[in-house]
């Protein structure tokens, strides 16, 4: 999917009063995330949803009109499609539509690097397939190879297709089932060997592991673009004569498809048993408030509540403000102001963090791996 061409549309309803001006940067983001190339995008308000195209047939007009003079055979619509709507868009439109749930699909196809990610992709990718069964646009398609257990667009191919795809979820379900064993044990080891685990969570680029790096004097891949990270890392470290792991996580995002969330959940356990929640936040961001709203919902998806003790709140990027004010809002809600990329703050959240572990009765000189 690599540099190719796109137009990118925001649709929302104008009954609703929303940022469609936040929403649209995201979508671009998302398409750059996948390196492709945004060409046109625009934010369309809506009347009303249409159950049979999502988009109304003007807009839809206009739309056939900006894809040719654009030479464009990808739209990237930012919102999720019914079967129905996106089938109906592709023949209308005359060219790939791929909604937000596809999209963010891809973007983690591209990404996962270890066995667990890839099955969990893999899998959350075949239940959004089967769903719809069309034709439809995914990395799982180029991984066939042309083997083509998708071919024929008859009722009976689908019936087939169905089947085989069912047949796929079930194995890898079973294969991820292994894996999310082999972590209970490895969980159990750390809960004896009294081995604090620290998770750090938040939106998708807001510094989750620049400041893993900084706190394990690792070198994971940190970048300004959507989901840089998608395979959780864990690595100890050792700081405050405290032995501790920790663990990046992948980052979290408005309406994350539930298939994901589904798949990835033996990753994000990791999160449901951890001793701490460190929720980084990007206070330069516009829509910092929002951000948190989603990733509490995502939290609470996976049960963990909001006002579970063991969140701590990081708020990062500090030295992209003005207003420096931190004493006063860091009494305030207990919240650590800090900047990943200089190290300001840092040793106050190494701080907090011992003072919390202490707190926990956690040993912190008689431990062993
Ligand atoms: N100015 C500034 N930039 C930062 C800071 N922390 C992180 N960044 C930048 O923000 C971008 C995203 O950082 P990452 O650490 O990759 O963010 P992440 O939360 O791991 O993102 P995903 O893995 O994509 O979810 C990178 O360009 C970082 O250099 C900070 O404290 N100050
Ligand atoms: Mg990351």
């Amino acid at each position: 999917m690599n540099n190719k061409d796109t137009i990118v549309i925001h649709p929302y309803l104008k009954s609703l009063r929303v940022q469609k001006g936040y929403f649209l940067k995201e979508a671009i983001n998302l398409v750059k995330a996948i390196n492709l190339n945004c060409l046109y995008s625009h934010s369309v308000g809506l009347e009303k949803i249409s159950p049979k195209t999502y988009l109304n047939t003007g807009f839809i007009f206009s739309l056939v009109k900006k894809k040719e003079e654009l030479n464009v055979d990808l739209i990237f619509i930012n919102t999720n499609l019914s079967p129905i709507q996106q089938r109906n868009l592709e023949t209308k439109l005359n060219c790939k539509v791929i909604d937000r749930t596809g999209l963010i699909l891809e973007i983690f196809g591209s990404r996962a690097r270890s066995n667990e990610g890839k099955l969990s992709v893999t899998l959350a990718s075949l239940e959004f397939q089967k769903s719809r069964l069309v034709r439809s646009w995914t990395h799982l398609e180029r991984q066939r190879g042309g083997a083509g257990f998708m071919g024929g667009p008859g009722e009976k191919q689908i019936e087939s297709d169905k089947r085989q795809i069912t047949e796929q979820i079930n194995r890898l379900k079973k294969k991820i089932k292994n894996i999310s064993s082999i972590r209970n044990i490895q969980r159990y080891r750390r809960k004896k060997n009294k081995i604090p685990v620290i998770s750090l969570i938040g939106y998708t680029n807001s510094g989750k592991s620049t400041l893993f790096n900084k706190l394990t004097k690792s070198n994971v891949l940190s970048k300004n673009m959507l989901f840089a990270s998608l395979d959780s890392t864990i690595r100890k470290s050792f700081f405050n004569d405290i032995n501790v792991l920790f663990v990046d996580t992948v980052g979290f995002i408005r309406d994350l498809p539930t298939a994901l969330i589904d798949s990835f959940k033996s990753t994000l356990d990791e999160i449901i048993f951890s001793d701490i929640i460190l929720h980084i936040r990007d206070i330069s961001d516009d829509n910092y408030l929002e951000h948190k709203r989603e990733v509490l919902k995502i939290l609470n998806e996976i049960g963990v509540c909001s006002d579970d003790k063991r969140i701590i709140e990081v708020i990062n990027k500090v030295d992209l403000i003005e207003n420096k004010d931190f004493e006063h809002n860091s009494q305030k809600n207990g919240a650590i102001f800090l900047s990943a990329a200089t190290g300001f703050g840092i040793s106050n959240l190494k701080n907090r963090i011992k003072k919390s572990l202490i707190s926990e009765n956690f040993s912190l000189f008689k431990q062993s791996y």
